[in-house]
């Protein structure tokens, strides 16, 4: 049995196509079912939901054979001990760093004020600022770190923006772009010895989905 685990939302719906293209078509809809297993047509393989930023760990202590999941999570929950074959091209977004409309972020900087900076990206923040040379008090949030520029909590946030939206209505502006992110399939080393054939075939048809959506 091949174990993959997911989230459910956009990676979910992002996979689909490239879980298609490789044969497997998932039997639940996980809107709709309260299934945390999910059958598939295959008899040999299941799907996991779990929570985004839990897929790292369902897959390096072996409770899933391989999953997918942001780079953005990856990087935050360290990846060590997972192998890391292929980047999905899906669920893209960038993780940057936000401030008020009002707020003048190049003064604060230029200036060398302490800035206060809310997120979930924690390593991801520490990392950027201190090669930056700006000095931050990081606070972390778990969701909706638009709020915390508004409330007084922050001076900045750095999220994960896509179209953009929720910044604008939130009457905030991308300041800095720190890196652009997309979904990774990682493995788990030991089932990657333990099953070798069935899951390289499955990296392997994963790729060529990929391939074909780039041309397409
Ligand atoms: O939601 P939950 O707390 O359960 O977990 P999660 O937020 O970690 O999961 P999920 O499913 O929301 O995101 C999973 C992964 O999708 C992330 O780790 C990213 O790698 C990727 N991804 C791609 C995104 C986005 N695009 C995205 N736009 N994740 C979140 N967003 C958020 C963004 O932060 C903003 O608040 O969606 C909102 C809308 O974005 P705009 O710019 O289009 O308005
Ligand atoms: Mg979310």
């Amino acid at each position: 049995m091949i174990t993959l685990a997911l989230s459910k939302g956009r990676i979910f719906d992002d996979t689909l196509p490239l879980l298609r293209a490789a044969g497997i078509e998932v039997l639940d809809d996980p809107e709709k079912s309260r299934k945390l297993i999910l059958d598939t047509n295959q008899p040999g393989v299941r799907v996991l939901i779990v929570r985004a930023s839990d897929v790292p760990t369902y897959v390096e202590n072996g409770g899933a054979d391989l999953g997918i999941t942001g780079k953005d999570t990856l990087i935050e929950h360290g990846g060590q001990g997972l192998y890391q074959p292929l980047d999905l091209q899906i669920a893209k977004c960038r993780i940057s760093v936000a401030v008020r409309n009002d707020f003048d972020y190049e003064r604060a900087v230029k200036q060398g004020s302490r800035l206060r900076v809310a997120t979930k990206y924690v390593a991801i923040a520490r990392e950027f600022f201190a090669a930056k040379g700006v000095h931050v008090d990081l606070i972390k949030l778990y969701g909706s770190m638009e709020l915390a520029p508004l409330t007084g909590l922050a001076d900045a946030i750095v999220d994960l923006v896509s179209t953009g939206n929720t910044l604008r209505a939130n009457h905030l502006v991308e300041v800095e772009r720190i890196m652009d992110i997309s979904s990774r399939l990682v493995v788990n080393q030991a089932a990657l010895k333990l099953k070798q054939a069935p899951i390289r075939a499955m990296i392997d048809a994963f790729a060529a989905a990929v391939a074909a959506q780039a041309k397409a």
